[in-house]
């Protein structure tokens, strides 16, 4: 993508509005646009790395077994009658009249609507375990929406959903999007540590938080630290393996979030020195609760006897808009965004220095269309000074920087920029092809 034809609105200067480091960066870099308090627009930037993520997500869930469906953002009120949570869910909840005057919402969240499709379609126990899940928009109305895409009120979330014979069964599959997030979220280049958490307005008795650390959270964590030493293989784990004593391991060290926070079990099962409170951003929430939605809304199967019996379930989120924040917070210096590899929105930024000159604009052009072939390529062919060009492709972070100045056209020299270490070298530009494929760029 030639720069001279992109939508990058970046600003100068930090607008008021924006607290948190991720929500100014993002603002910035033009990723994003408000629409109205807690709503955006997603710009070609900010696009790009949600749909990145958003495939990250969805490879995983397919991996774990998964079914990807979709449903609709609007839903009518009466399954939430039916579950006795249309009053429960109080201001939250998005109400909307039709013509005909019937109720609808917009959804917060999709259990009722799941567990209506199951009941409608699903019979015999031979069909479970049955796991689904949607990438789709939601809306809550927050009391205080904040920090950008962090707490918005329309946001895109990945939730799931699991039925299951019996409680012994839903506890597998519980752990299996365990082991599933944990996937997910170190191929997002992200440490997230699960922790025992309240369940609030989904309800059940068994529930983690996925949370990153941040100073700018908005979850209190408490935890023991070498639970950040688990899991450094988690991507080697199969599917096949027994999953159970992998997510009791996790569960023997204390972690919890405020709300679940013990002082004395803390202070007794963890060392002084290893017990560690910091603030947090939670990025996954999964809940097991068993028959809530599935009795209120008679969603039942035959067993091997023939007997009617109700199923139990699970749901399970992943914040995929907070997750563009999230990784901001986490990755930028003060030039700007640093993007992992895998959620950049372009592999590689290459920059002419001269594109007044012809033989250094034909050099960089010439590299583009070489490049381009193989990875997803920004190319500033723009005709600004070397200043302008040099913070604006800090500031939306690609990770690879090649840059092609005066030394290009007198020896064949371009110049690497790594963006994290800011590390640079010169490159031969016959060698440029193989140097890219050697750090799989
Ligand atoms: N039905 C369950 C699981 S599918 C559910 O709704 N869980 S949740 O309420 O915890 O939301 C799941 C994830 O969505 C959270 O972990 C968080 O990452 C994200 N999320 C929740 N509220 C917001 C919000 N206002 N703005 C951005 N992301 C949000």
């Amino acid at each position: 993508m030639k720069l001279s034809n992109y939508f990058l609105p970046v600003l100068k200067e930090s607008p008021s509005e924006a607290e948190i480091v991720s929500h100014k960066l993002m603002l910035r870099s033009g990723m994003i646009s408000q629409s109205s308090s807690g709503i955006y627009s997603w710009l070609p930037l900010g696009l790009k790395v949600l749909k990145k993520i958003e495939n990250i997500v969805r490879d995983e869930q397919n991996k774990a077994g998964v079914n990807e469906i979709l449903m609709p953002t609007i839903q009518p009120a009466d399954l939430w009658k039916e579950s006795g949570r249309y009053e429960d869910y109080g201001k939250e909840m998005l109400r909307i009249n039709d013509r005909q005057e019937r109720e609808m919402l917009y959804g917060p969240t999709n259990e009722e609507q799941i567990t209506d499709i199951f009941r409608r379609n699903v019979k015999s126990y031979k069909e479970l375990p049955m796991l689904l899940y949607h990438i789709q928009w939601k809306f809550r109305d927050e009391l205080r929406p904040r920090f950008g895409v962090m707490r918005g009120r329309e946001f895109l979330m990945k939730d799931a959903y699991s039925f299951d014979i019996d409680a012994a069964s839903s506890e597998d599959t519980y752990n299996r999007f365990f082991i599933c997030y944990l996937k997910t979220f170190a191929r997002l280049g992200l440490k997230a540590i699960p922790m025992a958490a309240d369940t609030g307005p989904i309800g059940g008795d068994l529930s983690h938080e996925f949370i990153i650390i941040s100073n700018t959270g908005e979850s209190d964590i408490y935890f023991d630290n070498n639970i950040l030493n688990e899991g450094n293989k988690i991507s080697d784990i199969s599917y096949d393996d027994d999953l159970n004593p992998i997510v009791e391991k996790f569960k023997s060290y204390y972690s919890a979030s405020d709300e679940k926070h013990d002082k004395a079990k803390f202070d007794e099962i963890v060392h002084k020195e290893k017990q560690m409170n910091s603030k947090g951003i939670e990025v996954g929430h999964i809940f097991h609760f068993g028959t809530k939605y599935s009795n209120s809304m008679k969603a039942n199967v035959l067993d091997s006897d023939g007997k009617e019996k109700t199923v139990h379930m699970g749901s399970y989120g992943i914040g995929i808009s907070r997750l563009v924040g999230a990784i901001i917070e986490s990755s930028h210096d003060e030039s700007g965004i640093i993007w992992p590899d895998a959620v950049s929105p372009f592999t590689l930024g290459v920059i002419n220095l001269k594109p007044k000159d012809d033989e250094a604009s034909s050099i960089a052009n010439k590299v583009y269309n070489q490049i381009d072939d193989k990875s997803e390529v920004l190319f500033d062919d723009k005709n600004d000074n070397a200043g302008v060009k040099f913070s604006r492709m800090d500031l939306i972070g690609l990770p690879h920087q090649i840059i092609i100045g005066s030394k290009a056209v007198s020896d064949g020299l371009v110049e690497y920029k790594n963006r994290k270490s800011g590390e640079t070298e010169f490159i031969n530009l016959d060698k440029l092809g193989k140097f890219l494929e050697e750090m799989n760029v």
